[in-house]
């Protein structure tokens, strides 16, 4: 027997086969619903992706297609331990919850009493996005705490923050509305692989007569099946961009009446316009003139044309003011508010949750705000530039060993003897191998949450859908643990999941109508339900109104430059750019991008076999004239290295990147990697010109070939045990 929906699952008897509803937890903007099916042992089955949700419909990505292996992973972690070799030695022995609370909380005291709770940083980012295992466990207990906050910024703060300033708000269409576009121009964003439900809409949209047309140096999956790909050198879109506005202008194509309508800052933006003729932005980007022409036009005179901008084109020192100047475009055409014209960045604003009720961030038992230290410092935080240092980290969500820039001084970090390091994980990643405490976390089917798309305009909630392996427990019931351990009794430290859930959705609809009746039980019953938006209301700014203080796209942005930032979009070099000069005073060195892979979300699968498998093997793409000047052949191994560090990578000569870059996939765990580092160790830690953004991208490398290198790379037995 098969029952439906988890509610009438849970009141099914215990010998049939269920049908829970799920959510998919990864930083995805897909939000996909699940359904798993379990045993009457109470076994997940199979899982897959919902048939009746709008953009899931039916299937799964390449990576949530194997969740399974992920869940009954052979080393998945099932029990609480303590460090008993060295530290990063991945020697542990086995103790009690109990005995895991006792030892953090007495740590903590101790290091409160001497030197104040801001010595504790919690460290973690979106392992998982769900509202209680995510936002909920990213505030509550450490604002009861105390502890340093984090500055979250390590993805896409410095894009976030020109939305905010140029539009007010994130509103992106969701993807069906591709179906409207006639042109869609998908700028340093790979969906291909990182946001594959939008591709069935874009692929239809081609069949239609729909124009793409990619921007990205790198020939990448979503590339191969455009229409047009554009390959710029990395870091100069602002240049193009404002190149595009450039030919625009001259030639009269801008819609003078939405600009005049809705606009601010026209004038300054147009002087700031004149200064890139296509023949600059020729120089600066690597392209021709008549690129950047036809470019401008086709983009000028189709309508609707619908922008696709992500995170990935963010990651630059310039990062900021690149995505400032893209945002321009559609206002200067006058796209902004058609149905398949505008932006298509994230959904996020459509509704946010009602913050107190997430963080009680102002409940009088919150000691005051302490400092907020900035996640993509973690290596330099961890080595002095904490003052005072950090004592404890508490890391969960996160595997900033493999995932974070400037990785090897966060290794260094790590191994202080003064340094008290929790890891709640689902897995021994090479994070976790420097805990002294090691603590097992759930995966998405033994937890309960709810989870807001920032790709789509649903709600997806999770079931509870197996009992969680060993004694697993889900990040918030650790931090449920925690609050008793330190003595906290507010009853928002204990609620449960559910509790949870109810309550922000409570608080959340009294000022939202777009929860209007969406229940708690609702999401139980249906698993996912769409958010109430009429459908007029669907075309994000359809009604001219953006969230800026004049309530128009700010060309010309008083708030930026009250932040100290140029208040029109410029094109900077990238600090590390063969345009500035090379530490080493060569033009020797290649700038790195490293971009997702299609078979990991960021380091979650990299220690799934298969998946492993599919991915290859950890490389680095270059440009055969760029191999060939320095004698490198193809699958040899080549040596990265910089001011940072170095790792070994195998190199892949292939015309898919321009000269002057190369292309890793990101990210492979480092202890699968040849010499046991990855990319990482060679990736910038500056921040961006927004709001302390990461600037993976803004890295320039030595690449070498090894001369006495292994031909092949066979990964030890203990790597594919899976
Ligand atoms: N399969 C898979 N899916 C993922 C992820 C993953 O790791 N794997 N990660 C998830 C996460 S955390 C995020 S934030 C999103 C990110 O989703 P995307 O924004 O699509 O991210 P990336 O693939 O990192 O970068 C997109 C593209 O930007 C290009 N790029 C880099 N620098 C420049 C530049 O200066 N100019 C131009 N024009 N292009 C540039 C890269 O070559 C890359 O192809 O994806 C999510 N989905
Ligand atoms: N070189 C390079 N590096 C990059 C990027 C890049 O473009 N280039 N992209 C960056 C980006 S955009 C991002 S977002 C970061 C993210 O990088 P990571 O920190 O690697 O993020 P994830 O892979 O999402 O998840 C991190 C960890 O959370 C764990 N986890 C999952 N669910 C749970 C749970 O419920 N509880 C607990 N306690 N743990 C859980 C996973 O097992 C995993 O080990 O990587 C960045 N790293
Ligand atoms: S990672 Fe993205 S595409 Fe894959 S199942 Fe999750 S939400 Fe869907
Ligand atoms: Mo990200």
């Amino acid at each position: 027997m098969v029952t439906s929906s988890s509610e009438e699952g849970k009141q099914a008897t215990s010998a049939a086969v269920r049908l829970v509803y799920g959510a998919c937890p990864h930083d995805c903007p897909d939000g996909c619903a699940l359904e798993t099916l379990v045993d009457e042992q109470g076994r997940a089955l199979s899982l897959r992706g919902r048939a009746n949700h709008p953009i899931t419909r039916g299937w799964l990505c390449a990576k949530v297609n194997r969740y399974l292996e992920r869940v009954y992973h052979p080393e998945r972690l099932r029990y609480p331990q303590r460090r008993k070799g060295p530290k990063g030695s991945g020697s542990f022995s086995r103790i009690s919850w109990e005995e895991a609370f006792a030892e953090i909380s007495e740590r903590w005291q101790r290091i409160i009493t001497e030197h104040g709770a801001q010595c504790i940083l919690p460290y973690s980012y979106a392992g998982t996005l769900g509202l209680v295992n995510g936002a909920v466990a990213d505030s509550r207990f450490w604002n009861r705490l105390g502890a340093s906050r984090l500055k979250r910024a390590i993805c896409g703060y410095a894009a976030e923050e020109a939305v905010r300033l140029t539009l007010g708000w994130r509103l992106a269409p969701s993807p069906e509305m591709l179906l409207q576009s006639r042109l869609v121009l998908i700028w340093g964003s790979n969906p291909a692989s990182t946001a594959p439900h939008i591709m069935p809409f874009l692929r239809q949209a081609q069949r239609q007569g729909t124009r793409v047309i990619v921007i990205d140096p790198v020939r990448t999956l979503t590339a191969r099946s455009a229409d047009l790909h554009i390959q710029p050198y990395p870091g100069t879109d602002a240049a193009l961009a404002l190149a595009m506005m450039h030919v625009i202008v001259n030639r009269g194509l801008h819609n003078q009446a939405w600009i005049e309508a809705h606009t601010v800052g026209w004038e300054q933006l147009r002087e700031r316009i004149m200064r890139y003729p296509p023949e600059r932005a020729a120089a600066i980007t690597g392209l021709s003139v008549e690129t950047i022409t036809e470019l401008a036009v086709a983009y000028a005179t189709t309508t609707p044309a619908m922008l696709r901008v992500t995170d990935g084109i963010n990651r630059h020192t310039n990062g900021g003011q690149t995505v400032r100047a893209l945002l321009c475009l559609p206002a200067l055409t006058g796209q902004y508010g058609l149905a398949g014209g505008g932006v298509m960045y994230s959904t996020s604003d459509w509704l946010q949750w009602d913050a107190e009720a997430v963080k009680h961030e102002h409940d009088p038992a919150c000691p005051p705000a302490p400092r907020v230290l900035n996640m993509n410092r973690l290596g330099a935080l961890l080595t002095g530039e904490a003052d005072p240092p950090i004592y404890a980290l508490y890391v969960y969500n996160a595997n900033p060993v493999a995932s974070a820039p400037n990785a090897g001084k966060i290794v260094e970090g790590l191994q202080r003897d003064d340094l008290f390091v929790v890891v709640h994980d689902l897995f021994e990643t090479d994070t976790a191998r420097y805990a002294d405490i090691l603590l097992p976390a759930t995966s998405q089917l033994e937890q309960t949450d709810l989870h807001k798309a920032y790709g789509h305009l649903a709600l997806q909630y999770n079931a509870q859908a197996i009992a969680p392996l060993g004694e697993a427990r889900s990040n918030w019931d650790v931090m449920r643990g925690l609050a008793q351990a330190m003595g906290f009794t507010e009853s928002w430290l204990q609620e449960d999941a559910e509790a949870v859930i109810r309550g922000v959705l409570e608080a959340t609809a009294a000022r939202s109508p777009l929860l209007k009746d969406i229940t708690l039980e609702r999401l139980q019953r249906e698993g996912w339900v769409a958010l109430a938006i009429p459908e007029e209301r669907r075309i994000p700014f359809a009604d001219g109104r953006f969230g800026t203080p004049s309530g128009k796209v700010e060309f010309y942005s008083q708030q930026a430059a009250d932040l100290g930032y140029d208040p029109l979009p410029d094109w900077v070099p990238d600090v590390e750019s063969p345009f500035t000069a090379d530490s080493n005073g060569q033009r020797e060195r290649l700038v790195l991008v490293s971009p997702g892979a299609h078979h990991f979300i960021s380091s979650s699968f990299g220690n799934v076999a298969t998946l492993r498998r599919k991915e290859g093997r950890p490389s680095v793409r270059l440009h055969p004239d760029e191999a060939r000047a320095r004698g490198i052949r193809d699958g040899q191994l080549v040596r990265l290295s910089n001011e940072r560090g170095s790792c070994l990578v195998f190199a892949e000569v292939s015309g898919e990147v321009r000269p002057g870059v190369l292309a890793a996939s990101s990210v492979w765990w480092p202890r699968f990697s040849p010499d046991g580092r990855n990319i990482n160790w060679l990736t910038s830690d500056r921040l961006a010109d927004f709001n302390g953004g990461s600037t993976f991208h803004s890295t320039l490398v030595t690449i070498e070939p090894v001369a006495e290198a292994p031909q092949s790379f066979d990964e030890p037995e203990e790597a594919v045990r899976s």
